[in-house]
């Protein structure tokens, strides 16, 4: 029973590859059988993108000294047999660090110095700019040195309390929050900002990505983990210590950050860690277990939740257990309770989601390309009725059906300029939607937000601010929404009127459903509140503080409107790509028609023949049909398990 979280994590790397691999087949399959239309194309490539580029995003959060860092080696990276993140007492992470693959870097460790802090990019625009990252080039076969390397997280630089301030850690209005300030008036403050890890470890090359931050202070300063990183990972694992009990601090952390956007409990978990801190040789064991459950349950009390939510562990003496294989020690530390926590939270739910959104995708592809199976099936049964009507006719009928048919082609030819007129139509309509959802509307928010946020006195006004933005821009999703449903309107009778007047079989596209992107933004819109609604807000009295936010803000909703932009985008390409097959369809359909009066007038093949033909085209087509509802079947049930080795082999029509 492979429960562990990297087992777990493993399978579901598993799954993803086969279904990669059973979709390019089926996009050679429809390539080879010129059922590859643009929008199907398009469909393809987003599934792939889709499958590929699945991140899981595990954050550890908690105040400084909890365990984090700990906890991280025990659970991914014992298989190093040492401590590869810096945990020990006056070496804890300074800086948020993610740790992560990407193929396209070398292994190396990314430093952002915190000095960017001083200008208005956001987090994510760093990242488009390696130059300005320190890098360390990692050695991933040598542990020793990986350790070595990582301790740089663990930087601080001695600065003046105006430097401090500037930086975003020093506020006269919070001073209990400041740090120390040592003889010669120097405080201490990380010497990164973020911190980058990229090396190939199996699980962070499945698309694991660890999230490890430093404490409060550092997290408030950086609204960018508050307000897009830590909402936006798929589970939070929030720590306190046993030896500590809830202090003030961790609870603030709990208050301010610990939100997640999906809003499902199983994603968040709390660990008690340090209770080998408790392990006395003078109790008795059962003493010893009644005093953890008594601390594990006064901080579920303090903390809102049932007790079975807080998980206790000891981190360390996992890492030691799982280092010198000591199955009794492993079982003492109860690490493995909360990986499989873990691993049925974050693991069984990310499958779920994923499975969810390809196979609407799926069944679309399924709908696009069966309908240019469809159109030949037509073309085929009315060839095949002018064919019987040919049945005991004489030449002359033969020669008329040919000028009849060439008459039809002439006349289908003008009607291409129809054709073209209902495109750009289309597109004229279309541009305001993209306009609406352009980015040129959430820079004029953002911008009246700024200037909201940037007017002295604004502390009690914040809410307002934010919730004005936010009406303002569910306001535009909503005006999006009601010009596509015109444009679905007009498509709809437009595709009617040219079916009936051609015999096509094209059929509106399902429109863009923007209400998805309205709760996105409710749920933005619900972090940016909680993280200024309790004790950030002292913050804003630094003007460019409220710029960074808004930028923070403004990176996280481009993804949102780009999305939105994406779905409208297909929209139109599926339209598009009806009616580009239905032409070149209906031309061929022609071409064939005349070639097979022209052969039947030659006698070079007999009219029974020829219908014969048809019908083994017709057979031909059925089997297509099959072999694409087969192949689409295929990859909605992959099994999730690791049983997809014994799964028949697909086969190559
Ligand atoms: N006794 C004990 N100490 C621990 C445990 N986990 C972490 N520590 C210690 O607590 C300190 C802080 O750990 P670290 O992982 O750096 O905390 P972080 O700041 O939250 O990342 C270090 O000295 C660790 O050795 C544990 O389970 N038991
Ligand atoms: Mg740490």
């Amino acid at each position: 029973m492979g429960t562990s979280f990297n087992e777990q994590f493993d399978q579901h790397g598993t799954w993803r590859r086969e279904f990669a691999l059973r979709l390019k087949l089926l996009s050679e399959w429809l390539k080879d059988h010129d059922l590859l239309d643009a929008a199907v194309e398009e469909r393809l490539r987003r599934l792939e993108t889709q499958m590929r580029s699945d991140k899981v995003m595990v954050a550890f959060v908690a105040e400084f000294s909890r365990g984090k860092s700990e906890l991280i080696n025990a659970i991914f990276f014992a298989g190093y047999k040492r401590r590869i993140m810096p945990a020990s007492a006056g070496r804890t992470t300074m800086c948020p660090t993610e740790l992560g693959y990407d193929s396209e870097v070398p292994p190396c460790l990314r430093l952002l110095p915190i000095e960017t802090r001083l200008q208005p990019q956001a987090l994510m625009e760093w990242r488009g700019a390696p130059e300005k990252w320190t890098r360390v080039d990692l050695d991933v076969n040598d542990p020793a040195q990986l350790a070595k390397a990582f301790e740089k997280v663990a930087e601080v630089r001695h600065v003046t309390k105006d430097e401090a301030k500037a930086l975003g850690f020093w506020h006269d209005d919070a001073p209990h929050d400041n740090p120390m300030v040592n003889s010669d008036g120097k405080v201490e403050v990380p010497r990164w900002r973020h911190a980058l890890i990229n090396i190939a470890h199996p699980l962070l090359k499945q698309g694991l990505v660890i999230l490890d931050t430093p404490g409060l202070n550092a997290i408030g300063a950086e609204p960018e983990l508050t307000v897009n990183l830590i909402p936006q990972a798929h589970a939070v694992v929030f720590i306190l210590a046993a030896d500590t009990g809830v202090t003030k601090s961790d609870l603030s952390i709990w208050r301010e950050h610990l939100i997640t956007e999906e809003e499902n409990v199983d994603s968040r978990l709390v660990v008690l860690n340090k209770i080998d801190t408790m392990w006395d040789s003078l109790s008795t064991p059962v003493q010893v277990q009644a005093q953890i459950d008594r601390q594990r349950a006064t901080s579920a009390e303090i903390l809102g939740l049932p007790r079975e939510q807080v998980i206790p562990v000891s981190a360390q003496k996992g890492l030691v257990a799982k280092v010198n294989d000591d199955k009794e020690l492993l079982q003492a530390s109860n690490l493995p309770v909360l990986e499989r926590a873990l691993s049925q939270g974050v693991m069984g739910q990310r499958q779920k989601i994923l499975r969810t959104a390809v196979s609407g995708g799926i069944a679309e592809l399924r709908v696009e390309a069966g309908r240019a199976i469809h159109i030949r099936r037509r073309d085929l049964a009315e060839q095949m009725l002018e064919l019987k009507g040919l049945r005991g006719k004489n030449t002359s009928v033969i020669r008329h059906m040919r000028s009849r048919i060439e008459q039809e082609q002439g006349d289908f030819d003008v009607s291409g300029a129809r054709i073209h007129a209902v495109r750009s139509v289309h597109l004229k309509l279309l541009r305001e939607v993209f306009t609406l959802l352009g980015t040129g509307t959430l820079k004029k928010e953002m911008a009246e937000l700024t200037a909201a946020l940037r007017q002295p006195g604004i502390k009690l006004g914040v809410r307002k601010a934010y919730s004005e933005t936010f009406n303002g821009l569910r306001a535009g999703l909503r005006t999006a929404q009601a010009r596509s449903a015109e444009i679905q309107s007009m498509l709809t009778g437009t595709f009617r009127q040219l079916n009936a007047e051609y015999g096509f079989s094209l059929q509106a596209p399902r429109e863009p459903d923007l209400a998805r992107y309205e709760r996105d933004l409710d749920l933005v819109e619900r972090s940016h509140n909680q993280y200024l609604g309790l004790g950030n807000t002292f913050r804003l009295a630094q003007p460019e503080f409220a710029d960074r936010l808004v930028r923070a803000l403004a990176t996280r909703l481009r993804v949102v409107y780009e999305s939105a932009l994406g779905e409208v985008e297909l929209w139109n390409k599926s339209a598009a790509a009806q009616l580009d097959a239905q032409l070149r369809e209906r031309r061929r359909n022609f071409g064939r028609r005349i070639e097979a009066i022209e052969r039947i007038q030659q006698a070079a093949t007999g009219l029974d023949d020829r219908i014969a033909e048809i019908e083994a085209q017709e057979d031909a087509l059925d089997q297509l049909d099959a072999k694409l509802t087969e192949l689409t079947g295929h990859l909605v049930d992959i099994p999730a398990a690791n049983g997809a080795a014994n799964e028949p082999q697909l086969q190559r029509a």
